[in-house]
Formats: structure tokens, sequence, C-alpha cells
């Protein structure tokens, strides 16, 4: 049975900081990443519980957030005007979350996971799934891709490929920098001629290199992701003028502002849509929409989260512009048992099945999450 929501009053926030091994290193051109350090956010009212995850990296190095100081921001600045003892204690609608923490500069990790903990809990206080009161459902089974890191050799970065392909993923992404690119592109495409292929560089760029960016032309990549600096649109907007290779702008784009001047400049052909960096679903939504509207094709971003922000992404995923392969796979790929139950599976076609169950459509393991929780705080 739905309860009451016109006013959604949190009456409890827990923070949970979790520490797991990744079963497998990833590295991109900015670091190798071992072991995550993930914040969940629990938000509570009238007995129920929702969540989300912040998403940001242990190192302020992807972008300015990190794990210690997005805790202090969501503990400090964000929770205190989310919670019933705030001076304006109800929203009308998780809608309206986002604004609450405007007055912030950047940290949109943070904040977003706030905000998509706010809409996990208004979804299930209505007693329907995520994907649904976000006004998605386009698709029941979302497509996926994989992002591959940088390897210690080629031949180990082939094995995985082949690995990942026989696994059913519908395309390969894989991370490339200065040194570990144009030979290793090749190498891959002599490989495997058909793969749906591309390459994120994560800012490792700069304009000067146009002239070796353009040598990737003739492998036929999907997209070349964010190959120049997080905050440079204007020059992405130049390279994207000499390279056949559609640009897809991954950190550049952290406000529907952001995305609104990419497109105008034609700085990018696709773009990614990551729910943390954007500071959540509201924002994640209106870059979707103004992205359908002027033909740009999305896929969802990954920043290696856990089952809950994983979960999110999939309820992100059936919005209908969400046409090309995400980099949402299999917790599988990520942990040895992950937090939510069940685990994220993809099918040998490449797909993950939407749940219709409420909320972010998995349980939570608690067992397992206690087990790896190494803080938590309750505030109120
Ligand atoms: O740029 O997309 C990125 C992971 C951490 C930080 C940045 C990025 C990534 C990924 C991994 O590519 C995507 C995933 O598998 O979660
Ligand atoms: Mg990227």
């Amino acid at each position: 049975m739905a309860i009451q929501v016109d006013k959604l009053v949190i009456e409890k926030m827990i923070l949970r900081e979790i520490a797991m091994p990744l079963v497998h290193f990833f590295e991109t051109s900015f670091g190798r990443t071992t072991h995550r350090r993930i914040i969940l956010v629990e938000v509570v009212s009238q007995g129920v519980s929702g969540w989300g995850e912040v998403t940001c990296g242990e190192n302020p190095f992807y972008n300015e957030e990190w794990t210690d100081a997005a805790w202090m921001i969501v503990r400090d600045y964000v929770a205190p005007r989310m919670l019933r003892s705030s001076s304006k204690s109800a929203f009308a609608s998780a809608a309206e979350v986002a604004d609450r923490s405007a007055h912030i500069r950047g940290h949109y990790m943070a904040r977003g996971g706030v905000e998509a903990a706010v809409w996990d809990l208004e979804a299930r206080l209505k007693g329907l799934p995520l994907w649904d009161h976000i006004g998605g459902g386009w698709f029941k089974e979302i497509a996926c891709g994989v992002s591959i890191g940088i390897q210690n050799s080629l031949a180990e970065l082939l094995k995985t490929i082949e690995k990942e392909v026989a696994a059913g993923y519908q395309r390969i992404k894989i991370k490339i920098k200065p040194g570990w690119d144009v030979d290793v592109v090749r190498e891959v495409r002599k490989e495997f001629p058909a793969i749906r292929l591309m390459a994120d560089a994560n800012s490792a760029y700069t304009l000067a290199d146009a002239d070796h960016l353009k040598r990737l032309d003739e492998f036929h990549l999907m997209m070349i992701e964010q190959p120049l600096a997080h905050d440079e649109i204007v020059d992405h907007a130049a390279l994207q003028a000499q390279l056949d290779t559609f640009i897809c702008l991954d950190e550049c784009i952290r406000t529907v502002h952001h995305a609104e001047q990419a497109i105008r400049l034609q700085a990018c052909g696709i773009l990614n849509i990551k729910l943390g960096r954007v500071g959540g679903f509201r924002e994640a939504l209106r870059i979707h929409d103004l992205a359908m509207a002027n033909s740009i094709p999305v896929w969802c971003g990954g920043m290696l989260e856990s089952g809950v922000g994983r979960a999110h992404n999939i309820a992100l995923s059936t919005l209908p512009n969400f046409v090309l392969p995400g980099d949402v796979s299999a917790s599988k790929r990520y942990w040895q048992r992950d937090i939510i139950s069940p685990a994220v599976e993809v099918s040998p076609q490449g797909t993950i099945a939407v749940s219709s169950a409420p909320g972010f459509g998995y349980n939570i393991d608690h067992d397992y999450l206690r087990h790896v929780t190494v803080r938590e705080e309750t505030l109120t």
C-alpha cells in the first residue's frame, strides 16, 4: 500500500563508508585503483529507507571530489539542509532536493548521493520501481558495455577483451593515455575487427595532440571519450572539428548548462551521463532531455559503483535516449560479493533485465553491508 507522500520529510540520514577490494585493479590515465572506499547514504521516512551512493573516487583525480571530502560535505553542508530538524524540512517531491544544496559550489557527487537516495525513498513510499518514478521504462533490458582499464601488457588487454566479448558485452571501451594509445588500439582492432570499440582518455591530452589523436580515426571507434581537460569544452570543439571520430564528453558535463554549451559549440557527438557527476536524477533528466531534443545520443557512465549505485544506473538507463550500451556491467566484474542481492547479472546477449521491485529494485544484503562498513554516523 502506498504511503502518504505529498510532504516528504527526512527523519534521519545514516552515512556509511564501506571498504571493498576490487576483483581486478582498474587503471586510467590518472591512476590505478585496487580498493574502493564508498559512501552510502540511507535516508529514512515513516519507517521506509531510501539508498544512494556517493560515486566519487578515493582521490581527487577524476574530479575534485574524494571519499573523505565527500563525507564532510554531506555531513556538514548537505544533510543539515535536508533533515526534519532543518528550518524548511519538508519537500514537495524528490525533484526539489537538488535545489536545497545548490548553494554549494561543485561537489556534485556528494550532493547527488543524497539526492538519489531521496528519489529512491520517494519511489518506495509510493510503491513504484525507481525507473518508473523517474519517468523511464522504455527498456525492459538495458544494453551493457564494459570499461577495461590500462593493463600491464597488451597480451593481458587482448585476453580480457576476448573474455568480455565472449560474455556477451555489446561494446568494449578501453582506457588510453599517452604511450598506451594508437599502437594499442591498432592491435586491438587487428585482433577484433568487428567489435564495437571506443577509447576513454580521461583528460590525458591537450589540443596540441590533435594530429596524434587524428591517427585514431582509421580504427573506426564508436567514439573517443574525454580526450582533453576536464573543464575544457572550447578545445573539445576545436578537436571535434578535426576528427572524423565522435567525441563523447564525460568529465566536462556537470550541469545541463555545460551540456547546452557543448552541444551549441559542437564539442561532441555523444554524451556520457553519470548520475553522481551531475548531482543526481534531476540534472541527469534535464541533460537527457536536452540531448534527445538535439539528437545527441547518451549512455550511462560508471564509477566502479557498489550494487546501490549500479542499481540506480540501471534505472537511469531505461530513459529513451540511452540508446548506446553503457558502462553498467555485472557485479562480479567488480566484487567477490556485492552488497545487494541478487547481484547484478548480465545475459549472454549483453543486457541487464530491469527489476520491477519498488525503489532501486534489489535488496540490501545487510549482513554483508555490516561486514564491509568501516565508518557509520547517524544524522537527525
Ligand atoms: O571515465 O568513465 C570513466 C571509472 C572511474 C573513473 C572514471 C571512469 C571510470 C570507468 C569505469 O570507466 C566504469 C565502470 O565500469 O564503472
Ligand atoms: Mg570516462
